[in-house]
């Protein structure tokens, strides 16, 4: 029989990868702060549960997706926190994206009560949790890895094992590096070409498929020629991973200057009201 599954977060991006899981078969538990994102799961088979502390005492597999590093100890550690209902052997897997450094004070404090941690963040966006394809980097044990499997093979498409506890945090902080510095690419590249008084549509057709062709610019490209901020990645939780990035990059003292430059352009949108918006509304900050 298969493990029993909570899944704590169903936000833009936990409430897909949830929906997959009941898809795929999984006897799944939800926990959501705001309860009416529970409505949903309850209509569509899921058991609801009252706090995390509740969740983990019905599931052997627990999942936490919520927004920043404060958040995941909330809910794992907090007062009604998974701590105080998961048994012995339980497995819990953050796959918020969080401090590498938090992620293994996590893992010491639930070990202590013989409770497994895998760190295991996502990219992909909200059509990867929609769709099933997300890339999910793993750190934390072997055993637990291949514990987990077909749980990860129901929301993710590119599954990784990089190393032990955090090691999937940092990876992560190395795929957003990727991620905004591509975007920085795709926002001057189409302000420079709608100065230039080109048809934007015809300009992507023909450099997509070329040597510039990114994930980026086949995916948010088009939101920004429609001029579309719906958020697949908000400004707020881009902004809070870059703050990671330049954290650690501070601690291994190496530089990373293009993303410190986009972590402040991501600051002056914040600033301008706009950090509910898409990450891909970068561009504005180069507009203005
Ligand atoms: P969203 O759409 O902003 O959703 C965040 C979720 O986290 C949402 O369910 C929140 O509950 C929940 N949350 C946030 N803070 C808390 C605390 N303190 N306690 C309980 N629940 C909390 O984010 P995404 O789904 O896009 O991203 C989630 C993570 O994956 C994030 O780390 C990304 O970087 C990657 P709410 O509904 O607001 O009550």
């Amino acid at each position: 029989m298969s493990e029993r599954v909570g899944f704590i977060g169903l936000g833009i991006m936990g409430r897909g990868m949830a929906r997959n899981l009941l898809k795929a078969g999984f006897d799944l538990c939800v926990w959501n702060r705001t309860p009416e994102k529970m409505q949903p799961f309850a209509e569509a088979g899921a058991r609801t549960a009252t706090s995390p502390a509740d969740l983990a005492a019905q599931s052997d597999i627990i999942i936490t997706c919520v927004s920043d590093t404060p958040d995941v100890e909330a809910v794992i550690l907090g007062e009604n926190g998974v701590i105080h209902g998961a048994r012995p052997g339980a497995l819990v897997i953050d796959m918020s994206t969080i401090s590498p450094k938090a992620t293994q004070r996590i893992a010491a404090a639930l070990a202590e009560r013989g409770i497994h941690l895998l760190d295991a963040p996502i990219s992909g966006g909200s059509e990867g949790a929609e769709r099933g394809t997300l890339s999910i980097m793993v750190g934390g044990e072997a055993e637990q890895v291949a514990r987990a499997m077909p749980v990860f093979q129901a929301m993710g498409k590119k599954i990784t094992h990089v190393g032990g506890h955090g090691a999937g945090q940092m990876v992560k902080l190395v795929n957003q590096i990727l991620v905004v510095i591509n975007m920085l690419a795709v926002s001057e590249a189409l302000v420079f070409a709608q100065a230039g008084g080109l048809d934007l549509e015809k300009t992507l057709e023909a450099v997509t498929e070329g040597a510039a062709g990114s994930w980026m610019l086949s995916n948010r490209g088009p939101q920004v020629i429609a001029r579309d901020w719906r958020p697949g990645f908000t400004i707020d939780l881009q902004q809070k991973d870059l703050r990671l990035v330049l954290q650690t990059a501070d601690e291994l003292g190496v530089p990373v200057p293009t993303t410190a430059v986009i972590f402040n352009l991501y600051r002056t949108l914040q600033r301008a009201g706009l950090g509910h918006e898409g990450n891909h509304a970068l561009v504005k900050a180069i507009e203005r």
